[in-house]
């Protein structure tokens, strides 16, 4: 050995040493401080070592294995034997519905390997942690995954809370004595269902802010504080949703340390593993961990333990760490033998661990996510945790029990059949009481009520306040705000000129002030107060802050200052649609879920709804939501130049197919005021359960006051606003307007009986969407009843009488005023803003878009060609005199 290598062997030696001397201080640290003096000393050993130039690269991640360790495991509190006993009838009973439905009617589907997996997460928080709602406790809000729902009838069965009937009727809510739907809907099945989940990621996010909007009630008054938990059960291929991960900083944030996720990692999706190359739960570790959540994970179940203990030097944990989700689940299908070759045969030391322990042993080392003595504690730990927000991820395997059927395999999301030999092997497994001959049927399976499991099962429910999920609505009707409250906007402003927008924001600004649903007010608005002239309510009721305002704020000495605090009522979300309409959602939704009816107002760009967060709304409405969605500088020609992505020609379409909504495109202060009077009056005094969606703009004009009498017509989508002035003239219109362009309508209506002889009534078009409901719903009953006095869409009866031809325009797509053309005597020209929007003045858009008096004039007098009561030439000479270009680009295409 030359003098060199000797060098560097003697320091390899010394450094062995000196690591030695510093983990003994560690653990003599450990001894006499405990581990929080352990944590601090190796902080600040870490900042030393940075002043000195040690870089450490970052990592979230912790070794993979559970975080809790054997040691600091509390005792499981439950009957683990009756309980397995439970379980499994539980997963008997969900797979036989699921089988049996698909027996019964072929493709109806539903989902066997999700639950399969999740069955002990659930059973654990059934058995020890949810809480239900009574008397004395509020209860937890739970998010059921949408796909497991056949574990969460199955057990509502045991429980004695739905009958073998209605288990026979899954996914059939046809049936005449009611199904039980595919997935979590409250609209299907409003006493049981609280959340729908399955459109994936929306239960994250709606459960964060569901979160955070408890403290707000609590905050607020408006609830008594307490210690109830919003937790949510997903996926782990969920977590590729944008919205399950996309607000989660706000939870910790706002420190929620009532919010609990339980991801069960079963490292599968529908297709194929989540991340085959990688490992899902290390990957959610560092994104949780990153961003501020207490990450627990539970991996390993108890027969790892043994195996852990014995891992002196680290070799196993770093080849548990080593190995791919691949790899897992293939073991998860894979025989003792390959396990041992593959996953322990990397080192001889691993070899060595197991040699002492059968094929079938290692075949059912358990993954922590199966195992309750696991799974407890980090429930407990997670319910106990103080100051953040808790996910649990726990391992899994897809179709747990489903052995050759599909468990691990990648098929398994898909399998709806089992065969009689599956089935055979199944009630083995989990040791059902069907006998033999009995099993093609894949009957369900109840044991009697005086059996010790149904005794347990609903004793520990007892405990725990009650069952769960129940949906029960207990809340008296609100007081409606007095009629004068909202006379100001029917005089209308004389000579003021006032948008819409203002107009709304007014009546809010009044609402809040009512005393008696002033303060059941949310306004919400996803960092959009200004563009809407609102900060005033900054000042008047405050923006919502757990912790209040810490800073002094830059514009203290102004009036309308930025102000924070512990009561504030407005939710000031930050740009996040998706999460101020989760917002929405939970306020709207307190009548239900807390028995408190807050009135949410979310005000936002209206471009950025329907389109955008589309799919929440959606939820929104099969959640019986109430409330107002306020759509903001609308109109793709009246919000001038903020360009193409900005201006919005289509949301009002895209709020026609949600049953439950209203939506309004209103001109005037007074038409917005009697809207929000009945929409109060018909959701929190009548408690219907609707909410509504009304757009508003920022152009202003005089607002004038309300005509007599027009009330109902504001409501029911249409009434006639103006008589035509030209008592005498020979040709006739009838012209529809909404929103602004209401006023180009006024202006061609003047025009036509000035210039060319054409006497045309305006009406103002409140809602396409009501006036075509209310057609369809005319023209249904007719078909029905073909012999009996026929009914009248409201339109017709409106317009029967009308004279001369029919002009629509409005500031969103053609389709709208079409959808009604139907019920009119004579056929109806539409314009409209199809098309990409443009930067622009608004003159030059309406121009653009063919929507100003001018094409209102064209298209009167077009059409009263094409009904042969004027010559061609003076629609000629019209566009000449109109100054309107023939050969203009199409803007539809444009
Ligand atoms: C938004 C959305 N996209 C797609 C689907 C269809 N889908 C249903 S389940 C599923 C896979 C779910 O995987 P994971 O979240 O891992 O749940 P697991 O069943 O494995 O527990 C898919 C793609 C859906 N329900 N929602
Ligand atoms: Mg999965």
């Amino acid at each position: 050995m030359n003098k060199e290598s000797k060098d560097k062997q003697k320091r390899i030696e010394e450094e062995e040493v000196e690591s030695q001397e510093w983990l003994d201080s560690l653990d003599y640290v450990l001894d006499v401080g405990g581990v929080e003096r352990a944590a601090k000393l190796i902080k600040k050993l870490q900042i030393h070592a940075q002043k000195r130039g040690v870089r450490l690269r970052f990592t979230a991640n912790t070794p993979y294995i559970n975080t809790i360790p054997v040691e600091k495991q509390p005792p499981y509190p439950g009957d683990p034997q009756i309980e397995w006993n439970i379980r499994s009838l539980i997963r008997w009973n969900a797979m036989a519905m699921v089988v049996r439905a698909n027996r019964l009617e072929e493709g109806i589907g539903g989902h066997i390997s999700t639950f399969a997996s999740a069955a002990a997460l659930y059973e654990v928080a059934f058995n020890h942690f949810l809480r239900g709602r009574n008397e004395s406790h509020e209860g937890d809000i739970v998010y059921f995954q949408g796909h497991a729902s056949p574990g969460i009838y199955a057990r509502a069965y045991l429980e004695g809370r739905l009958t073998i009937e209605s288990l026979q009727n899954f996914r059939r809510d046809l049936q005449q004595e009611g199904g039980l739907t595919s997935y979590p809907h409250p609209w299907l099945m409003p006493n049981f269902w609280q959340f729908p989940t399955v459109s994936m990621g929306l239960s994250p996010i709606m459960a964060i802010y569901q979160a955070r909007f408890n403290r707000y009630l609590e905050d607020r008054g408006l609830k008594k504080p307490s210690d109830a938990k919003v937790w949510t059960f997903l996926g782990d291929g969920e977590t590729d949703e944008p919205e399950t991960l996309g607000a989660i900083t706000l939870a910790s944030r706002e420190n929620l340390d009532n919010l609990i996720f339980v991801v069960n990692c079963n490292l599968q999706r529908l297709d194929g593993p989540v991340r085959g190359n990688g490992k899902i739960i290390q990957e959610l570790e560092s994104i949780f961990r990153g961003a501020g959540w207490n990450v627990i994970k539970v991996i390993w179940g108890s027969n790892w333990d043994p195996l852990l203990s014995k891992d002196k030097d680290g070799i196993l944990v770093k080849r548990m760490t080593e190995a791919l989700d691949g790899d897992y689940q293939k073991y998860s299908v894979a025989s003792g033998e390959y396990i041992r070759n593959h996953f322990f045969g990397t080192d001889p030391r691993l070899q060595d661990m197991v040699k002492n322990l059968s094929d079938t042993e290692l075949q059912k080392l358990r993954r922590g996510g199966h195992d309750p003595e696991k799974i407890y504690p980090a429930y407990k730990a997670a319910v106990e945790n103080i100051g953040s927000p808790t996910v649990i991820l726990a391992k899994t395997i897809k179709g747990y029990g489903l052995g050759e059927a599909g468990e691990g395999r990648n098929i398994t999301h898909q399998q709806k059949k089992l065969n009689e030999e599956e089935l055979k092997l199944f009630k083995k497994r989990f040791d059902i009481p069907i006998s033999d001959e009995d099993i093609s049927r894949a009957p369900f399976y109840k044991p009697p009520d005086d059996s010790q499991e149904i005794k347990y099962l609903k004793e520990r429910r007892h405990e725990l306040g009650g069952y769960l999920p129940k949906r029960e609505v207990i809340c008296d009707p609100i007081k409606a705000p007095p009629e004068k409250l909202f006379e100001e906007f029917y005089k209308g402003s004389g000579k003021r000129e006032v948008a819409t927008t203002m107009a709304i924001v007014r009546m809010l600004a009044k609402l809040l002030k009512d005393k008696n649903i002033g303060k059941l007010i949310v306004p919400i608005v996803p960092d959009e107060a200004r563009t809407f002239g609102m900060e005033a309510l900054f000042r008047q009721v405050g923006i919502y802050s757990h912790v209040g305002q810490l800073y002094e704020p830059v514009d203290a000495e102004t009036l309308l200052y930025y102000k924070e605090a512990i009561d504030g009522q407005i939710l000031e979300e930050g740009i996040t649609e998706a999460g101020s309409m989760s917002s929405f959602i939970a306020a709207g939704t307190a009548y239900a879920t807390h028995g408190i009816n807050t009135i949410p107002f979310f005000i936002y760009y209206s471009m950025f709804g329907f389109q955008r967060i589309g799919d929440l709304i959606w939820a929104a409405g099969d959640m019986r939501c109430k409330g107002f969605m306020v759509g903001g500088t609308a109109g793709r020609t009246t919000l001038a130049g903020e360009g193409l992505q900005h201006q919005d020609g289509h949301s009002h379409l895209l709020a026609y197919p949600i049953p439950n909504l209203k939506a309004y495109d209103p001109a005037f202060a007074y038409e917005i005021a009697v809207i929000i009077q009945e929409g109060i009056r018909r959701m929190y005094v009548e408690q219907e359960d609707l909410f509504y969606y009304i757009t508003v703009m920022n152009e202003t004009y005089k607002q004038p006051p309300m005509p007599q009498g027009v009330k109902e017509g504001i409501l029911k989508g249409m009434y006639k606003f103006r008589d035509s002035q030209n008592k005498e003239a020979k040709l006739h219109a009838q012209l529809f307007g909404s929103g602004t362009i209401l006023n180009e309508v006024l202006k061609a209506q003047e025009v036509l009986g000035d210039k060319y002889g054409v006497a045309a009534d305006v009406w103002s078009v409140t809602s396409y969407k009501e006036l075509y409901r209310d057609g369809l719903e005319k023209e249904r009953w007719n078909m029905l009843h073909p012999s009996e006095i026929k009914r009248v869409p409201y339109i017709t009866e409106c317009v029967k009488d009308a004279p001369g031809v029919f002009v629509a325009a409005s500031d969103y797509v053609m389709v709208l005023p079409d959808s009604i053309s139907q019920w009119l005597p004579r056929p109806l020209v539409s314009l409209g803003t199809d098309g990409f929007g443009r930067s622009a003045s608004r003159k030059a858009l309406r121009d653009f878009f063919e929507v100003d008096w001018r094409y209102i004039i064209l298209a009167v007098l077009a059409s009263l060609t094409w009904e042969k009561k004027i010559e061609p030439e003076i629609v000629e000479k019209a566009i000449l005199d109109l100054d309107i270009n023939p050969s203009k680009a199409n803007p539809m295409i444009s």
